[in-house]
């Protein structure tokens, strides 16, 4: 019998499991482990996430003046070399949020916002997580085009680096490309892919979800571009994943899911897509050769799974 799936955008409630890596209360290298008020604040922003069920109004975070500083100084390293170093797509959607959307150094963005920003453009909406989530959880939300969003900012003593999903990791490396169709429709279809699979296959798409998603290349006008959210919301990761230094592959599927990956320092090794409607049309390939016992579609119109 097969692993259990949410049918429902309202189940998506029960897909909550976290993982106890990189936890500032549990992971003495974690740079907050140390600092009790940083820990407090933390647990406090988990709460919202704990008690947040699907069709809430986001909740709002106060962030504190020490917060925006550690933000401030993140967006303007970052933004500096967006233009040479991020695909157009993602440049294209950033220059919307910072229109429209109150993007910007002087303030962190509040989820709800950017939920309202994204379901216009998209059809993607957030929802608040406590930190990072098991695979599978993180993969079926995807394919409601739900995408579970941390609120919390890494720790001031290292603003340039943060062992877990923050705050800016999300609104600068996913949420501009959530906001491009093309690349939602790849993030939704890893999603599909992924409900009932078996342990083995969500390992498999997971780290394909890692060298595209987050690590993903792609070519553009003769050049090479970031468009992977690690990528995006990482000065150090980008300068050298686009400096000739490492090496680069052709994003093929097949390859990219077994590739072994680093999460604790820079990649080796980077898939090079042709564009995203070709690392979509080979993802849907490979999708295609998961074995399930049912396929589905989702129907936008009750937020449901369909199984046939
Ligand atoms: N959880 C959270 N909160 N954010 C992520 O970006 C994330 C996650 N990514 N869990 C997932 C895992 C990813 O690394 C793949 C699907 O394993
Ligand atoms: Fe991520």
């Amino acid at each position: 019998k097969g692993h259990w799936f949410p049918r429902k955008i309202g189940d998506l409630d029960k897909c909550n499991h976290l993982i106890t890596k990189y936890d500032p209360d549990l992971d003495e290298d974690h740079p907050g482990y140390s600092d009790a008020e940083y820990r407090r604040r933390r647990a406090f922003i988990a709460e919202l996430a704990f008690n947040y069920k699907q069709g809430d109004a986001l909740p709002k975070v106060d962030y504190t003046h020490e917060e925006v500083a550690t933000w401030r100084q993140v967006y303007q390293t970052l933004r500096g070399i967006y233009p040479t170093h991020a695909c157009r797509q993602y440049l294209e959607t950033l220059q919307l949020l910072e229109k429209d959307c109150g993007y910007g150094e002087d303030s962190i963005p509040q989820l709800r916002a950017i939920s309202t920003f994204l379901k216009e453009r998209t059809g993607f909406q957030l929802r608040p997580v406590a930190g990072l989530l098991s695979a599978r959880d993180f993969l079926a939300s995807l394919a409601f085009r739900v995408f579970q969003c941390t609120q919390h900012i890494r720790h001031s003593s290292t603003p340039m680096h943060s062992p877990e999903p923050d705050c800016c990791h999300e609104l600068l490396g996913h949420i501009p490309m959530l906001a491009n169709k093309e690349f939602a429709q790849f993030s939704q279809e890893i999603g599909l892919a992924s409900l009932g699979a078996s342990d083995e296959d969500i390992e498999r798409l997971s780290t394909l979800y890692w060298f595209t998603v987050e690590f993903g290349l792609c070519k553009q006008d003769g050049t090479v571009k970031a468009y992977g959210a690690g990528l995006l919301s990482s000065y150090g990761e980008l300068m050298y994943a686009l400096s000739n230094e490492p090496e680069y592959k052709p994003f093929k599927a097949e390859e990219a899911a077994v590739q072994p990956y680093q999460d604790q320092t820079y990649q080796p090794v980077y898939f090079v897509s042709e564009s995203f409607e070709d690392a979509k049309a080979t993802l849907r390939r490979y999708s295609l050769t998961i074995q399930k016992a049912f396929s589905v579609r989702y129907d936008p119109f009750t937020c449901s799974m369909e199984v046939l």
